[in-house]
């Protein structure tokens, strides 16, 4: 899969994508970083890309022309990497905005699908509407806070979607059984040493008994669920003996508080 960020600090992009999992991946192929910048598309003097907004206000606004040179250089760069047939060619170009849609595991999922993902990010004011307007398809955020650009969201986007492009983790499974993707947490995990300040590993683990283990560790992401995400458990798929388990531990806990 071939990521693609226009941007106008691609060192922050490279420099924080080419460390540990990722990195690795780069480096066997399985994915690329192309980053743009849309500073080699102005075609001012000065190489500005900024101006004052019209309507006055504080802040700059990211000029039109430079974003849509640049994002046509990327167009016909990713057609030329391709066979025959994509001259109507629309890639997918998600704008990094506050304003968009919440990232998600499954909107991760989604653009894991994708052969090449493209990702604006904006600095500054923001970006003329009209350029966005004919170019982006995904406006998305990764939460509800205010960052100063798109680049750390660029790069949490492309590390959530390249762990799961095939190859990418060391064992395939590891993805494709985590947390989030049923709306449940993570079981906690234990190594050596078997006592650790006085604090011993659950017994189960240390049993061998395969079935067990797996059944305590479900029955542990579902009260971590319920204890610290109470909100994502409305959408879990529990069956009923889960139900009846959590329904008990609910109970039990209850009345441990009242006495
Ligand atoms: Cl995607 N961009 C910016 N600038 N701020 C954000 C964001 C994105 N998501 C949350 N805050």
């Amino acid at each position: 899969m071939n990521f693609h960020v226009l941007t106008l600090f691609p060192d922050m992009i490279m420099q924080g994508l080419n460390t540990s999992i990722i990195g690795r991946a780069i480096e066997k192929g399985l994915i690329s970083i192309n980053t743009i910048n849309i500073r080699d598309f102005s075609e001012d003097k000065h190489k500005r890309v900024d101006d004052y907004p019209y309507g006055g206000g504080a802040g700059m606004v990211i000029k039109a022309e430079p974003v849509y040179k640049a994002y046509e250089h990327l167009v016909n760069q990713i057609k030329q990497s391709r066979p025959e047939g994509f001259a109507e060619y629309k890639p997918r170009l998600i704008y990094a905005t506050p304003q968009g849609r919440v990232f998600s595991q499954t909107m991760a999922e989604e653009f894991a699908r994708l052969d090449d993902l493209i990702i604006l990010c904006g600095h500054y004011e923001g970006i003329d509407e009209r350029v966005l307007e004919l170019i982006v398809t995904d406006n998305v955020s990764i939460g509800d806070y205010v960052l100063t650009g798109g680049e750390l969201p660029a790069m949490v986007m492309i590390d959530a979607v390249a762990r799961l492009i095939p190859g990418v983790l060391n064992n395939d499974i590891s993805s494709e059984f985590e947390s989030l993707r049923d709306n449940l947490l993570e079981y906690p995990q234990y190594t050596r040493p078997e006592l650790f300040m006085g604090m011993k590993v659950p017994e189960v683990l240390l049993s061998g008994h395969h079935a067990n283990i797996e059944a305590w560790r479900r029955e542990q992401s579902i009260i971590r669920t319920y204890e610290r995400r109470p909100d994502l458990l409305e959408k879990a798929p529990l069956n009923k003996a889960e139900s009846e388990f959590l329904k008990k531990y609910i109970n039990q806990s209850q009345s441990d508080t009242e006495q």
